[in-house]
């Protein structure tokens, strides 16, 4: 069902200063930058690998406001990994099937994403605590 890790999503204060220590400690370069007004975040996507199947990223995010997943998520664990974002081939089907297998999606249809994707989230309460996203890239 998952053809790659898309990206890790890492909860952070201050997006311009997490951007600084991502490229200067780890040579990673930013791809795209976008506000997200629907998820409540600003983001920065910094680029790690190629493959076969699609390329992985880093996801930055600052909350816009305090009352924002992302903002919710700072004040009660702090920065640090917030989600991880599965590429998937068809969201919707994805969808359909992951809820066939009772785990509560957090969205009934696909949103807008970083870079055009579709995606979707899963409650981490019914994956191990593990807030998991669905992300399928636009063609090509
Ligand atoms: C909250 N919880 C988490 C969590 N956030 N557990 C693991 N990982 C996370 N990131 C736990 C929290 O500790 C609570 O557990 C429980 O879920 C309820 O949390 P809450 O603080 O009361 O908050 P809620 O219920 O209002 O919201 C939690 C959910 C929300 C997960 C439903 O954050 C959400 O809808 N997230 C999906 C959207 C999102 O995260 N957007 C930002 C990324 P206890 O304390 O009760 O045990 S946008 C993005 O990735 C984009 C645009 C992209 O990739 O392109
Ligand atoms: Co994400």
């Amino acid at each position: 069902m998952f053809q790659r890790i898309d990206h890790v999503g890492i909860a952070c204060h201050n997006l311009e200063e997490k951007i600084e220590f991502y490229e200067s400690t780890f040579g990673l370069v930013v791809v795209s930058r976008e506000v997200n007004e629907e998820q409540g975040v600003k983001e920065a996507m910094l680029h790690v690998a190629d493959g076969e199947h699609g390329s992985s990223y880093v996801q930055l995010l600052q909350p816009l406001h305090p009352d924002t997943a992302v903002g919710k998520y700072l004040s009660k664990r702090g920065e640090g990994v917030h989600h991880i974002g599965y590429g998937v081939a068809d969201v919707a089907k994805a969808m359909a099937d992951i809820a066939g297998k009772g785990v509560r999606l957090i969205d009934e249809r696909p949103r807008h994403g970083s870079m055009g994707a579709s995606i979707a989230f899963l409650h981490p309460k019914d994956v191990g605590g593990v807030l998991t996203e669905l992300v399928e890239t636009p063609r090509q």
